[in-house]
């Protein structure tokens, strides 16, 4: 079955990004599962603006599962960055990773590294900012095998980051396949920038894959752009893609049509019902 979850955004500075529910906990929660997510991804303020005690009553309230909690706030409100010439900030980037995959070992959730990459400023070498990368990556990963956390790395678009923007160049530069816990999250909007065809870079990239962010071309829900879903699906589905597909989409019209469409999609693409096969055998 297609596990679909919801992002929500808990931290009052990063409202205006690309989540489908910002209201608080136990509304979004509701409207989640309302919508027909078995899961949602949480983005917060820092990892001590949320109570495993209350995330964890929401969530079996709504039967809803923790897929997946993002690290961004701590590098868009506190300045912090794995690529940051200042080792000190470098330090407090890698203890907030650490802090946000505590929490979410909690759920057997995973935690994202997106926007944590930093940028590489003009006077910083490449070659040494990779190795500042490499190393806490590392780092990090091994903890996250401790606290039995999935760290999720996942490349942005040239506009958002400068340091790693392919899924081929974050398995090169990290050393990818020397962590078990370490595994990349395939975001369809950055895709559509950076990657010559998805649907390729999906197949090769292959089990290194464990997360997905489904949004369409202008970040809205899937279906309201232009990225050929149906090209996303085979390459999931050649790889045996199991993992949550997760709706990192503006709330447009509204968060309930945006949930809509992102279901219609789903129903339309992903989920393989005898109509699916149906066509198949007819083409
Ligand atoms: C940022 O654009 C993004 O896609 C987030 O998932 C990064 O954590
Ligand atoms: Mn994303």
């Amino acid at each position: 079955m297609t596990k679909m979850s919801a992002t929500v955004c808990l931290s009052p500075e990063m409202k205006s990004g690309p989540f489908l529910f910002s209201d608080d906990l136990a509304e979004s929660c509701r409207q989640a599962a309302a919508a027909g997510f078995s899961g949602v991804d949480l983005i917060i303020s820092s990892p001590d603006s949320v109570s495993t005690t209350v995330v964890e009553r929401t969530l079996t309230k709504y039967t809803l599962a923790l897929g997946a909690i993002g690290t961004g706030a701590g590098f868009v409100c506190k300045g912090l960055s794995l690529t940051s010439p200042d080792r000190i900030v470098r330090e407090e980037a890698i203890k907030y990773v650490i802090d946000t995959m505590d929490f979410a070992g909690h759920f057997g959730a995973s935690v994202i590294i997106g926007s944590m990459q930093g940028q590489i400023d003009k006077n910083t070498d490449r070659t040494l900012a990779y190795s500042w990368l490499r190393e806490s990556i590392g780092y990090l990963a091994e903890k996250a095998e401790k606290l039995r956390v999935v760290l999720l790395f996942e490349p942005l678009n040239r506009y958002e980051s400068n340091v790693i923007n392919r899924l081929e160049d974050a398995i090169d530069v990290l050393n990818l396949q020397d962590f078990s816990n370490l595994k990349l999250l395939a975001d369809t909007f950055h895709m559509n920038v950076e990657e010559q065809k998805i649907g390729e870079a999906i197949h090769k990239a292959g089990e290194a894959i464990a997360y997905i962010h489904l949004a369409d071309s202008n970040r809205r829900a899937a279906g309201f752009g232009h990225i050929d879903f149906q090209e996303v699906a085979q390459a999931l589905e050649m790889i045996n893609y199991d993992g949550f597909l997760s709706a990192e989409v503006f709330p447009y019209p509204n968060a309930q049509c945006a949930a809509m469409k992102t279901m219609e999609t789903l129903n339309k693409v992903f989920v393989k019902g005898p109509s699916h096969e149906d066509s198949s055998r007819k083409r």
